[in-house]
């Protein structure tokens, strides 16, 4: 009998935890908002134009974020060194509101940009990757008990086209539609590709220091990369050693340049004449600035069409992630003169994606 106590006492424990457990989120399901209420928000951001989305966001001012019927203040947020716009919530008494992220973590996604968008009634909150608003990551809702929930996640496709400074418009277009650049009978003479040729184990003096295999710092937070590349980039009619390097910062929320530099005629050192300025102009290099190039992850190839040797400057991996990585051009030298070939442009497709 006592056992049978024992054990019926442990089942009411148990049963009146579950009923807890499945009063909590019974009352924390009846906070958010309907499914179709859902579903209208999450298509409204997949579907709104890229350049006015941010037209219906509210930076200032007071709104009900919780949505329990009294307006809060928004505070912008303090701003780290990585940037983006986040937001602090004052209530009636003062108090910064605070907020409980259900099932994630802000390490969860990478965002540098948020919107605050009252739609259909309620207050739901963007999170793009970029401070640009162009790259919509996902959708929040904060409950009135103050539990920021998922709604749901976008997708993001982009597709490139043709873009106004380019000079050869009809040209761009075939590389656009013969991608990857080979299959129009190109060859590539970048390093980063197949037979790509390393740099000679040998060390190179330049200005005190060593150059040899890769990881060798030449400049302040500046290493080669141990690839080489022998290519006439300057279309003059004679090769040029070209040495590959890396500028990587880890300021702000960090910086990475990948650039090209030119060896001297005895390769005992870098080039110092005007060659090495133009080489510095077609890669938008500045070595007198803190950050040499715009800190945006991309890299420079070259290639050959026909008889002219053409750098390519592109983001990396399949496709751009955010508004910052979007770089794609091409450009030659000749006689001296940078001729900017084409500027690929980025279309963005926003779609919800399924759960
Ligand atoms: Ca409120
Ligand atoms: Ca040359």
């Amino acid at each position: 009998m006592r056992s049978f106590n024992t054990i019926g006492s442990v089942i009411s424990i148990f049963l009146i935890y579950f009923l807890f457990l499945f009063s909590v989120s019974a009352s924390e399901t009846s906070e958010l908002p309907s499914q179709k209420q859902i579903k209208r928000a999450c298509e409204f951001v997949a579907s709104a134009e890229k350049n006015t989305i941010e037209d219906y966001f509210l930076r200032r001012g007071h709104i009900d974020i919780n949505n329990d019927g009294t307006a809060e203040q928004i505070l912008r947020g303090l701003t780290g060194t990585a940037g983006g716009d986040f937001f602090d919530f004052i209530d009636e008494s003062g108090h910064a509101i605070s907020i409980n992220m259900v099932d994630y973590e802000w390490k969860s996604y990478v965002t540098y940009g948020q919107g605050i968008l009252p739609f259909d009634g309620l207050v739901y909150q963007v999170h793009f990757s970029d401070e640009s608003l162009k790259y919509p990551q996902y959708l929040t809702y904060i409950t009135p008990s103050n539990q920021q929930h998922i709604l749901c996640e976008f997708s993001n496709t982009v597709t490139e086209y043709v873009s106004h400074p380019s000079e050869e418009r009809s040209f761009c277009w075939s590389l656009l539609s013969n991608s990857p650049l080979q299959s129009v009978g190109n060859e590539f003479l970048s390093s980063h590709l197949e037979g790509a040729v390393p740099y000679p184990n040998t060390l190179i003096q330049v200005d005190g220091t060593f150059l040899s295999s890769p990881n060798t710092r030449i400049r302040s937070e500046t290493f080669t990369t141990g690839n080489k590349v022998d290519v006439d980039f300057n279309n003059d009619g004679t090769i040029d050693t070209l040495v590959e390097l890396e500028f990587i910062s880890g300021a702000g929320r960090g910086c990475y340049v990948s650039y090209f530099d030119v060896l001297n005629e005895n390769q005992d050192g870098f080039d110092v004449s005007e060659k090495h300025d133009l080489l510095m102009r077609i890669q938008d290099i500045d070595l007198e600035e803190r950050f040499p190039g715009r800190c945006r992850g991309n890299k420079m190839q070259w290639f050959r069409i026909d008889e002219l040797n053409y750098l390519e400057d592109k983001f990396q991996g399949d496709a751009p992630r955010n508004k910052n990585t979007e770089i794609n051009t091409i450009r030659y030298l000749q006689d001296g003169i940078v001729h900017k070939t084409c500027t690929f442009g980025f279309a963005i497709n926003t779609t919800v994606k399924a759960e």
